[in-house]
């Protein structure tokens, strides 16, 4: 357990800000924000918490605590105003001046090279659904590794491909806003394919260590009948299956998912082959667990969830249940998958109510630490963990009312507070290490 690194992860589009300063372009989430009842509270994300000017504040309250990696994604638009061509080369200092914080600091930055902030220009061509834009990423990559891997040895590719693209391009509830079969499943193949070659872009330099986040919800059949046995196996394979095992070599799991039997339409000659990749590490995100019910009469999936206040469980400000037991069970069934693979635990946390009492957070890292400590026992190779997350900030479609930070911001000053969590870690780090 000592020897578990401890970090923190955060995301450009919702601590940012500054969204049209210094040469940035507009994301798709600049866009979506503007679209009426898009997001719950009717907030945007222009200003954030401002991590653009206080990126410093965060970087030193970070290591004050403790932590020892800082995790950040960096904007598309900001590198890439239009998507392609021109670099701008205040994007490119910005991310350098973060980048020498961190250093200065103590801590090991890591990049995130896309955490959903698509340009919007590029979604004006199709986005993630246009093929092209395997080849638009991985420009944009080359790019990052040119001015950033001097310094930065850790990279994660894609955060969590089955939520952007399940919630931008086939609920259409987060950006793009896109709906539909058609939009999800093109998107996803382009996606898949723009990580493998962007792993490959990476690699290009030496020393690298280069990997992929992956969202994981542990899924459970409502009754034990064959029906809704099924249904959860279906449902398990989207969310858990559908993102990784393409890249295992293993092609898209249509047995278990019939509507990736659609996949061929996006799949050209060697796509299968360039999926494979051999990433130098996953890492694993879950938060919660779903239940899945049987419903013939919801197109594609034919499954309902059950939602969790209607099961009676202990659920937090996202109506999510919380659900610690997850990180021990998606350790031990990616360490399946390869049990020689590094695996991280590159997010993990709990939101709270702006009123709720912060010693519920710090309940759950007690119980993620005992999970930890169980997979450790058993062999499984995980190096750390990432805290989602700093500061409260941007939650999405949620806006900022659920607060997954262990700082809390002034929303008028912007002012960072540590809350009981940030106080505990900082008194729990100080004693691993002794
Ligand atoms: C995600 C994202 C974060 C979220 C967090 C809480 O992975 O979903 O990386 O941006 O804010 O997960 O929902």
């Amino acid at each position: 357990m000592n020897d578990l690194i401890w970090g923190v992860t955060i995301a450009a589009a919702q601590t940012e800000g500054a969204y049209n300063l210094d040469g940035k372009g507009a994301s798709i989430w600049d866009k979506f924000t503007e679209k009426r009842r898009k997001i719950k509270d009717g907030s945007n994300a222009r200003v954030a918490i401002d991590f653009y000017h206080r990126y410093q504040e965060d970087i030193d309250l970070a290591a004050r605590i403790g932590l020892k990696i800082f995790r950040f994604s960096v904007s598309w638009p900001r590198i890439l105003p239009e998507g392609t061509g021109k670099v701008n080369l205040k994007g490119i200092e910005f991310y350098n001046k973060v980048i020498n914080c961190c250093l200065e600091a103590g801590l090991e930055p890591w990049i995130t090279t896309y955490h959903w902030d698509l340009p919007q220009k590029l979604q004006e061509l199709g986005g993630w659904t246009n093929r092209d834009v395997v080849s638009w990423y991985t420009d944009y990559v080359s790019i990052l590794r040119e001015h950033f891997a001097d310094r930065v040895t850790h990279w994660i590719l894609i955060n969590e491909g089955i939520v952007c693209m399940g919630g931008g391009y086939f609920l259409g509830v987060h950006a793009p806003g896109k709906i539909g079969i058609s939009n999800f499943l093109a998107s996803t193949h382009h996606l898949l394919l723009a990580q493998a070659k962007g792993f490959k872009v990476l690699k290009q330099k030496e020393g690298l260590q280069v990997g992929t986040a992956i969202s994981c919800t542990k899924i459970e059949p409502y009754k034990n009948t064959s029906r809704d046995v099924q249904t959860a196996k279906r449902i398990d394979t989207l969310m858990n299956r559908l993102f990784i095992e393409p890249h295992l070599g293993m092609g898209y799991p249509e047995e278990d998912l019939p509507i990736l039997k659609g996949m061929s339409k996006y799949c050209k000659k060697n796509d299968i082959q360039d999926l494979t990749t051999d990433f130098d590490f996953w890492g694993i995100q879950t938060y919660t667990r779903e239940v899945v019910k049987s419903a013939w009469y919801i197109p594609y999936l034919g499954a309902m969830l059950v939602k969790p206040k209607h099961r009676n469980v202990e659920t937090s400000i996202m109506g999510w249940e919380t659900y610690p037991d997850g990180i021990p069970y998606f350790l031990e069934r990616f360490a399946k998958y390869d049990p020689d693979k590094p695996l991280w635990l590159s997010e993990c946390g709990m939101a709270l109510a702006e009123d709720e009492d912060d010693s519920k957070r710090i309940d759950y890292y007690k119980k993620v630490i005992i999970g930890m400590d169980t997979v450790l026992r058993k062999g499984v190779r995980l190096q750390g963990i990432l805290l989602w997350t700093l500061v409260d900030n941007f939650e999405w479609a949620e806006g900022y009312v659920p607060k997954f930070g262990i700082i809390s911001f002034d929303p008028t000053t912007l002012d960072r507070t540590f809350k009981k969590t940030a106080h505990w870690l900082q008194d729990y780090l100080s004693n691993v290490k002794l």
